[in-house]
Protein backbone atom coordinates (compact mmCIF):
# COMPACT_ATOMS: atom_id res chain seq x y z
CA UNK A 1 0.00 0.00 0.00
CA UNK A 2 1.05 3.53 -1.11
CA UNK A 3 2.29 6.07 1.85
CA UNK A 4 -0.87 8.17 0.45
CA UNK A 5 -3.17 5.27 0.98
CA UNK A 6 -1.56 4.11 4.07
CA UNK A 7 -2.27 8.17 5.38
CA UNK A 8 -5.95 8.57 4.07
CA UNK A 9 -6.69 5.25 6.04
CA UNK A 10 -5.34 6.58 8.75
CA UNK A 11 -6.52 10.28 8.79
CA UNK A 12 -10.50 8.99 8.81
CA UNK A 13 -9.19 7.01 12.66
CA UNK A 14 -8.29 10.66 13.46
CA UNK A 15 -11.27 12.40 11.99
CA UNK A 16 -13.56 10.56 14.05
CA UNK A 17 -12.54 12.90 16.76
CA UNK A 18 -12.95 15.59 14.81
CA UNK A 19 -9.07 16.48 14.05
CA UNK A 20 -8.37 18.04 11.14
CA UNK A 21 -5.40 16.30 9.69
CA UNK A 22 -4.46 18.34 6.77
CA UNK A 23 -5.08 21.58 8.72
CA UNK A 24 -2.62 20.38 11.16
CA UNK A 25 -0.10 19.86 8.28
CA UNK A 26 -0.62 23.03 7.15
CA UNK A 27 0.13 24.71 10.91
CA UNK A 28 2.89 22.27 11.51
CA UNK A 29 4.63 23.68 8.23
CA UNK A 30 5.09 26.95 9.79
CA UNK A 31 6.80 25.98 12.55
CA UNK A 32 10.68 27.21 12.72
CA UNK A 33 13.10 24.49 14.57
CA UNK A 34 15.82 26.49 15.53
CA UNK A 35 18.59 24.05 14.31
CA UNK A 36 22.01 24.37 16.25
CA UNK A 37 24.99 24.80 13.65
CA UNK A 38 27.42 23.36 16.81
CA UNK A 39 26.35 19.97 16.18
CA UNK A 40 28.19 19.77 13.13
CA UNK A 41 31.89 20.22 14.29
CA UNK A 42 31.90 19.46 17.95
CA UNK A 43 31.63 23.12 19.04
CA UNK A 44 34.75 23.81 17.58
CA UNK A 45 33.96 27.55 15.37
CA UNK A 46 36.53 28.77 13.05
CA UNK A 47 38.73 31.15 15.22
CA UNK A 48 41.95 31.82 13.84
CA UNK A 49 43.24 31.64 17.43
CA UNK A 50 41.12 28.46 18.31
CA UNK A 51 41.06 27.00 22.17
CA UNK A 52 40.18 23.98 23.36
CA UNK A 53 36.82 23.49 23.83
CA UNK A 54 35.89 24.43 27.86
CA UNK A 55 33.25 26.02 29.92
CA UNK A 56 32.11 22.61 31.33
CA UNK A 57 31.11 21.42 28.63
CA UNK A 58 32.04 18.26 26.66
CA UNK A 59 31.75 16.57 23.18
CA UNK A 60 33.04 12.83 23.03
CA UNK A 61 33.29 10.44 19.94
CA UNK A 62 35.64 10.87 16.90
CA UNK A 63 33.38 10.18 14.09
CA UNK A 64 34.64 10.66 10.83
CA UNK A 65 33.99 13.56 8.52
CA UNK A 66 33.32 16.56 11.02
CA UNK A 67 33.16 19.73 8.68
CA UNK A 68 36.45 22.20 9.50
CA UNK A 69 35.21 24.49 7.47
CA UNK A 70 32.47 26.94 7.68
CA UNK A 71 31.71 25.76 4.17
CA UNK A 72 31.79 22.49 4.92
CA UNK A 73 29.77 23.24 7.90
CA UNK A 74 27.01 25.27 5.44
CA UNK A 75 27.18 22.00 3.06
CA UNK A 76 26.68 19.52 5.88
CA UNK A 77 23.62 21.96 7.34
CA UNK A 78 22.27 21.80 4.03
CA UNK A 79 22.48 17.95 3.73
CA UNK A 80 20.50 17.36 6.58
CA UNK A 81 18.02 20.40 6.02
CA UNK A 82 17.01 18.31 2.76
CA UNK A 83 15.78 15.63 5.00
CA UNK A 84 14.03 17.51 7.11
CA UNK A 85 10.24 17.94 6.59
CA UNK A 86 9.60 22.34 6.51
CA UNK A 87 11.35 25.70 7.18
CA UNK A 88 13.81 26.35 9.86
CA UNK A 89 16.55 28.30 11.30
CA UNK A 90 20.23 27.97 12.12
CA UNK A 91 21.88 28.94 15.55
CA UNK A 92 24.66 30.46 15.53
CA UNK A 93 27.67 30.69 18.21
CA UNK A 94 29.77 33.67 17.73
CA UNK A 95 32.65 31.51 17.36
CA UNK A 96 31.62 30.82 14.08
CA UNK A 97 32.41 34.35 12.60
CA UNK A 98 34.33 34.45 9.57
CA UNK A 99 37.40 36.66 9.83
CA UNK A 100 39.26 36.25 6.60
CA UNK A 101 42.55 34.62 8.83
CA UNK A 102 42.35 37.94 10.78
CA UNK A 103 42.20 37.74 14.81
CA UNK A 104 39.13 39.16 15.53
CA UNK A 105 39.18 39.32 19.38
CA UNK A 106 35.52 38.29 20.52
CA UNK A 107 34.56 41.84 21.92
CA UNK A 108 34.96 43.25 18.47
CA UNK A 109 33.07 40.74 16.48
CA UNK A 110 30.56 43.05 14.26
CA UNK A 111 27.83 41.93 11.97
CA UNK A 112 30.76 41.90 8.78
CA UNK A 113 31.95 38.69 10.27
CA UNK A 114 28.71 37.49 9.35
CA UNK A 115 28.21 38.32 6.21
CA UNK A 116 28.61 34.79 4.55
CA UNK A 117 26.03 33.50 6.78
CA UNK A 118 23.63 35.96 6.36
CA UNK A 119 23.75 35.77 2.49
CA UNK A 120 23.85 31.84 2.74
CA UNK A 121 20.82 31.93 5.08
CA UNK A 122 19.20 34.42 2.76
CA UNK A 123 19.36 32.10 -0.15
CA UNK A 124 18.11 29.21 1.66
CA UNK A 125 15.13 31.19 3.43
CA UNK A 126 16.44 30.22 6.82
CA UNK A 127 16.01 32.22 9.97
CA UNK A 128 19.54 32.90 11.95
CA UNK A 129 19.93 32.74 15.99
CA UNK A 130 22.65 33.40 17.83
CA UNK A 131 24.98 33.41 21.33
CA UNK A 132 27.68 34.68 21.75
CA UNK A 133 30.61 32.40 23.28
CA UNK A 134 31.48 32.68 26.93
CA UNK A 135 33.52 29.95 26.83
CA UNK A 136 36.85 28.04 24.51
CA UNK A 137 38.80 31.29 25.38
CA UNK A 138 41.68 32.46 27.77
CA UNK A 139 39.47 35.05 29.29
CA UNK A 140 36.94 32.07 30.25
CA UNK A 141 40.15 29.73 31.92
CA UNK A 142 38.70 29.90 35.40
CA UNK A 143 35.48 29.41 34.75
CA UNK A 144 34.22 32.56 35.29
CA UNK A 145 33.17 35.17 32.73
CA UNK A 146 30.57 37.98 33.86
CA UNK A 147 30.77 36.97 37.30
CA UNK A 148 34.61 36.99 37.37
CA UNK A 149 35.72 39.33 40.23
CA UNK A 150 37.85 40.82 37.79
CA UNK A 151 36.43 43.78 36.12
CA UNK A 152 38.47 44.11 33.15
CA UNK A 153 37.41 40.47 32.49
CA UNK A 154 34.15 41.06 33.02
CA UNK A 155 33.85 44.05 31.21
CA UNK A 156 35.64 42.07 28.08
CA UNK A 157 32.71 39.59 28.21
CA UNK A 158 30.39 42.63 28.38
CA UNK A 159 31.37 43.73 25.37
CA UNK A 160 31.12 40.30 23.61
CA UNK A 161 27.24 40.51 24.67
CA UNK A 162 26.90 43.59 23.68
CA UNK A 163 28.52 42.87 19.75
CA UNK A 164 26.45 39.58 19.96
CA UNK A 165 23.20 41.62 20.18
CA UNK A 166 24.29 43.79 17.24
CA UNK A 167 25.04 41.05 15.29
CA UNK A 168 21.66 39.41 16.00
CA UNK A 169 20.12 42.43 14.93
CA UNK A 170 21.91 42.52 11.72
CA UNK A 171 20.45 39.15 11.30
CA UNK A 172 17.28 40.25 12.30
CA UNK A 173 16.93 43.46 9.94
CA UNK A 174 18.73 41.31 6.63
CA UNK A 175 16.82 38.10 7.29
CA UNK A 176 13.56 39.62 7.93
CA UNK A 177 13.00 37.64 10.90
CA UNK A 178 14.26 38.59 14.71
CA UNK A 179 16.71 36.83 15.63
CA UNK A 180 16.90 35.09 19.05
CA UNK A 181 20.05 35.94 20.82
CA UNK A 182 20.66 33.60 24.13
CA UNK A 183 23.08 34.26 26.64
CA UNK A 184 24.55 31.74 28.62
CA UNK A 185 27.80 31.74 30.59
CA UNK A 186 29.47 28.60 32.41
CA UNK A 187 29.99 30.40 35.86
CA UNK A 188 30.42 28.56 38.25
CA UNK A 189 32.77 26.81 41.15
CA UNK A 190 33.54 22.89 41.77
CA UNK A 191 33.49 23.19 45.55
CA UNK A 192 30.75 24.79 47.88
CA UNK A 193 31.51 28.01 47.55
CA UNK A 194 31.27 30.62 50.55
CA UNK A 195 29.68 33.46 48.59
CA UNK A 196 26.88 32.81 46.39
CA UNK A 197 25.94 36.37 46.81
CA UNK A 198 28.59 38.20 45.39
CA UNK A 199 29.20 36.45 42.04
CA UNK A 200 25.41 36.60 41.22
CA UNK A 201 25.13 40.21 42.13
CA UNK A 202 27.96 40.47 39.74
CA UNK A 203 25.79 38.79 36.97
CA UNK A 204 23.28 40.57 37.80
CA UNK A 205 24.98 43.71 37.14
CA UNK A 206 26.58 42.55 33.90
CA UNK A 207 23.53 41.56 32.30
CA UNK A 208 22.12 45.30 33.31
CA UNK A 209 25.45 46.86 31.60
CA UNK A 210 24.64 44.32 28.59
CA UNK A 211 21.23 45.24 28.25
CA UNK A 212 21.17 49.02 28.73
CA UNK A 213 22.41 49.04 24.90
CA UNK A 214 19.14 49.52 23.33
CA UNK A 215 18.50 47.51 20.44
CA UNK A 216 15.38 47.09 18.17
CA UNK A 217 13.62 44.07 19.81
CA UNK A 218 11.84 43.62 16.20
CA UNK A 219 15.14 42.45 15.34
CA UNK A 220 16.83 40.84 18.34
CA UNK A 221 15.00 39.42 20.81
CA UNK A 222 17.13 38.26 24.28
CA UNK A 223 17.34 35.26 26.05
CA UNK A 224 18.70 33.88 28.94
CA UNK A 225 19.87 30.28 29.68
CA UNK A 226 20.31 28.68 33.34
CA UNK A 227 22.00 25.67 34.16
CA UNK A 228 22.12 23.55 37.43
CA UNK A 229 25.82 21.84 36.65
CA UNK A 230 28.23 21.32 34.82
CA UNK A 231 32.11 19.37 34.68
CA UNK A 232 33.84 21.81 37.24
CA UNK A 233 30.84 23.64 38.24
CA UNK A 234 28.93 21.05 40.33
CA UNK A 235 28.59 22.75 43.44
CA UNK A 236 27.65 25.86 42.36
CA UNK A 237 26.13 27.99 39.12
CA UNK A 238 26.17 31.59 39.32
CA UNK A 239 23.23 31.56 36.56
CA UNK A 240 20.93 29.43 38.23
CA UNK A 241 17.17 28.45 37.39
CA UNK A 242 15.85 31.01 39.93
CA UNK A 243 18.32 33.67 38.90
CA UNK A 244 17.58 33.91 35.18
CA UNK A 245 13.95 33.13 35.68
CA UNK A 246 13.79 36.26 38.06
CA UNK A 247 15.78 38.46 35.92
CA UNK A 248 14.36 37.89 32.53
CA UNK A 249 10.98 38.26 34.61
CA UNK A 250 11.51 41.83 35.85
CA UNK A 251 13.54 43.22 33.18
CA UNK A 252 11.46 41.30 30.19
CA UNK A 253 13.77 39.13 28.73
CA UNK A 254 13.04 35.52 27.60
CA UNK A 255 13.75 32.64 29.90
CA UNK A 256 15.52 29.91 27.84
CA UNK A 257 14.90 26.58 29.46
CA UNK A 258 17.68 24.27 28.23
CA UNK A 259 15.75 20.36 28.66
CA UNK A 260 19.02 19.27 29.98
CA UNK A 261 19.63 21.87 32.75
CA UNK A 262 17.35 20.52 35.49
CA UNK A 263 17.53 17.29 38.45
CA UNK A 264 17.10 14.49 36.63
CA UNK A 265 13.23 14.20 37.69
CA UNK A 266 12.62 17.86 37.01
CA UNK A 267 10.63 18.09 33.57
CA UNK A 268 10.55 21.03 30.93
CA UNK A 269 7.13 20.28 29.90
CA UNK A 270 5.53 20.83 33.58
CA UNK A 271 7.34 23.90 33.45
CA UNK A 272 5.64 25.74 30.44
CA UNK A 273 2.58 26.52 31.44
CA UNK A 274 3.31 28.10 34.02
CA UNK A 275 5.90 30.58 32.31
CA UNK A 276 3.46 31.22 29.77
CA UNK A 277 1.20 32.52 32.35
CA UNK A 278 3.69 35.08 32.84
CA UNK A 279 5.86 35.57 30.11
CA UNK A 280 4.43 36.64 26.35
CA UNK A 281 7.25 34.29 25.06
CA UNK A 282 9.65 31.77 26.47
CA UNK A 283 12.64 29.68 24.38
CA UNK A 284 13.69 26.37 24.62
CA UNK A 285 16.72 24.02 24.01
CA UNK A 286 15.55 20.78 23.56
CA UNK A 287 18.23 18.18 24.58
CA UNK A 288 18.18 14.99 26.35
CA UNK A 289 19.83 14.75 29.54
CA UNK A 290 21.31 10.89 30.47
CA UNK A 291 22.70 10.87 33.76
CA UNK A 292 25.09 13.53 34.58
CA UNK A 293 25.41 15.07 31.05
CA UNK A 294 22.88 16.83 28.90
CA UNK A 295 23.35 16.85 25.60
CA UNK A 296 22.27 13.87 23.37
CA UNK A 297 20.88 13.67 20.67
CA UNK A 298 16.69 14.14 21.08
CA UNK A 299 14.65 10.72 20.93
CA UNK A 300 10.93 10.42 20.44
CA UNK A 301 10.63 9.77 24.15
CA UNK A 302 7.63 10.46 26.74
CA UNK A 303 9.10 13.88 27.66
CA UNK A 304 9.41 15.13 24.21
CA UNK A 305 6.14 13.86 23.17
CA UNK A 306 4.75 16.01 26.95
CA UNK A 307 6.94 19.11 25.97
CA UNK A 308 5.61 19.06 22.42
CA UNK A 309 1.84 18.65 23.97
CA UNK A 310 2.72 21.23 26.00
CA UNK A 311 3.26 23.37 23.61
CA UNK A 312 0.17 22.99 21.51
CA UNK A 313 -2.53 22.06 23.94
CA UNK A 314 -1.64 25.38 25.44
CA UNK A 315 -2.17 27.27 21.57
CA UNK A 316 1.83 28.34 22.47
CA UNK A 317 3.54 27.16 18.86
CA UNK A 318 3.98 31.07 18.06
CA UNK A 319 4.79 31.26 21.99
CA UNK A 320 7.61 29.34 22.30
CA UNK A 321 10.75 29.48 20.32
CA UNK A 322 12.30 26.10 20.11
CA UNK A 323 15.77 25.54 19.85
CA UNK A 324 18.32 22.22 20.00
CA UNK A 325 21.05 22.39 21.54
CA UNK A 326 23.13 18.62 21.82
CA UNK A 327 26.43 17.25 19.95
CA UNK A 328 27.15 13.95 19.52
CA UNK A 329 30.61 13.18 17.87
CA UNK A 330 30.03 9.29 18.27
CA UNK A 331 27.89 8.84 15.28
CA UNK A 332 27.51 10.56 11.82
CA UNK A 333 26.86 14.35 12.47
CA UNK A 334 24.65 15.00 9.96
CA UNK A 335 22.37 11.76 10.80
CA UNK A 336 22.23 13.71 14.43
CA UNK A 337 20.79 16.66 12.67
CA UNK A 338 18.42 14.86 11.24
CA UNK A 339 17.08 12.45 14.08
CA UNK A 340 16.96 14.74 16.74
CA UNK A 341 15.37 17.50 14.04
CA UNK A 342 13.07 14.78 12.73
CA UNK A 343 12.00 13.81 16.58
CA UNK A 344 11.15 17.10 17.28
CA UNK A 345 9.02 17.92 14.38
CA UNK A 346 7.57 14.50 14.52
CA UNK A 347 6.44 14.77 18.49
CA UNK A 348 4.78 18.33 17.40
CA UNK A 349 2.75 16.29 15.04
CA UNK A 350 2.01 13.82 17.74
CA UNK A 351 0.98 16.58 19.86
CA UNK A 352 -1.38 17.98 17.46
CA UNK A 353 -2.79 15.23 16.88
CA UNK A 354 -4.44 14.27 20.40
CA UNK A 355 -8.08 15.21 21.08
CA UNK A 356 -6.96 18.36 23.46
CA UNK A 357 -10.59 19.35 23.78
CA UNK A 358 -12.24 16.21 24.62
CA UNK A 359 -9.44 15.25 27.33
CA UNK A 360 -9.54 18.42 29.15
CA UNK A 361 -13.10 18.40 29.26
CA UNK A 362 -12.87 14.93 31.07
CA UNK A 363 -10.16 16.58 33.47
CA UNK A 364 -13.18 19.24 34.05
CA UNK A 365 -15.73 16.99 34.35
CA UNK A 366 -14.04 14.74 37.13
CA UNK A 367 -14.19 11.63 34.16
CA UNK A 368 -10.83 10.85 35.21
CA UNK A 369 -11.33 7.37 34.13
CA UNK A 370 -12.29 8.07 30.11
CA UNK A 371 -9.30 10.40 29.84
CA UNK A 372 -7.15 8.09 31.12
CA UNK A 373 -8.95 5.18 28.72
CA UNK A 374 -8.76 8.17 25.72
CA UNK A 375 -5.29 9.08 26.42
CA UNK A 376 -3.48 5.46 26.56
CA UNK A 377 -5.85 4.90 23.36
CA UNK A 378 -4.51 7.51 21.29
CA UNK A 379 -0.73 6.06 21.92
CA UNK A 380 -1.76 3.43 19.43
CA UNK A 381 -3.28 5.24 17.18
CA UNK A 382 -1.71 5.22 13.78
CA UNK A 383 0.61 8.03 14.18
CA UNK A 384 3.19 6.54 11.93
CA UNK A 385 1.10 6.83 8.72
CA UNK A 386 0.51 10.69 9.36
CA UNK A 387 3.88 11.29 9.56
CA UNK A 388 5.26 9.29 6.56
CA UNK A 389 2.73 11.12 4.58
CA UNK A 390 3.39 14.14 6.04
CA UNK A 391 7.18 13.58 5.19
CA UNK A 392 5.96 12.99 1.55
CA UNK A 393 4.07 15.58 0.98
CA UNK A 394 7.18 17.90 2.00
CA UNK A 395 9.42 16.29 0.14
CA UNK A 396 11.57 15.02 2.01
CA UNK A 397 12.42 11.13 3.03
CA UNK A 398 9.61 8.69 3.94
CA UNK A 399 10.88 6.67 7.42
CA UNK A 400 14.22 5.29 7.22
CA UNK A 401 15.08 6.45 3.65
CA UNK A 402 16.92 9.29 4.99
CA UNK A 403 19.75 7.00 6.08
CA UNK A 404 20.85 6.04 2.41
CA UNK A 405 20.72 9.83 1.22
CA UNK A 406 23.02 9.77 4.28
CA UNK A 407 25.37 6.81 3.96
CA UNK A 408 26.00 8.41 0.12
CA UNK A 409 26.97 12.13 1.39
CA UNK A 410 29.29 10.23 3.89
CA UNK A 411 31.13 7.85 1.34
CA UNK A 412 30.92 11.31 -1.44
CA UNK A 413 31.53 13.99 0.59
CA UNK A 414 32.25 13.55 4.44
CA UNK A 415 34.78 10.71 3.89
CA UNK A 416 37.09 12.73 1.74
CA UNK A 417 37.76 15.24 4.21
CA UNK A 418 40.92 15.20 5.60
CA UNK A 419 41.20 13.66 9.17
CA UNK A 420 43.18 16.65 10.95
CA UNK A 421 41.49 19.81 10.12
CA UNK A 422 43.81 22.93 9.74
CA UNK A 423 43.71 24.91 13.18
CA UNK A 424 44.05 21.39 14.73
CA UNK A 425 46.89 20.77 12.96
CA UNK A 426 48.40 24.08 13.58
CA UNK A 427 47.50 23.75 17.52
CA UNK A 428 49.80 20.52 17.38
CA UNK A 429 53.05 21.93 15.58
C1 LIG B 1 25.57 24.48 27.87
C2 LIG B 1 24.39 25.17 27.30
C3 LIG B 1 24.63 25.95 26.05
C4 LIG B 1 25.58 25.27 25.10
C5 LIG B 1 25.67 25.92 23.75
C6 LIG B 1 26.82 25.43 22.96
O1 LIG B 1 25.26 23.68 28.92
O2 LIG B 1 23.36 24.26 27.10
O3 LIG B 1 23.43 26.25 25.46
O4 LIG B 1 25.25 23.92 24.92
O5 LIG B 1 25.65 27.27 23.88
ZN1 LIG C 1 21.63 24.88 25.99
Amino acid sequence: MSVKRRFEEAKKEYEQWGIDVEGIFEKLKTVPISIHCWQGDDIGGFEINKEALSGGIDVTGNYPGKATTPEELRQDLEKALSLIPGKHRVNLHAIYAETDGEVVERDRLEPKHFEKWVAWARELGLGLDFNPTLFSHKKAEDGLTLSHPDPEIRQFWIDHCIASRRIGAYFGKELGTPCLTNIWIPDGYKDTPSDRLTPRKRLKESLDEIFAVEIDGRLNIDAVESKLFGIGSESFVVGSHEFYLNYALKNDKLCLLDTGHYHPTELVSNKISAMLLFNDRLALHVSRPVRWDSDHVVVFDDELKELAVEIVRNDALDKVMIGLDFFDASINRVAAWTIGTRNMIKALLYGLLLPHEQLKALQEQGDFTKRLALSEEFKTYPFGAIWNYYCEAQNVPVKEQWLDEVAHYEETVLAKRSAVSVPDALERA
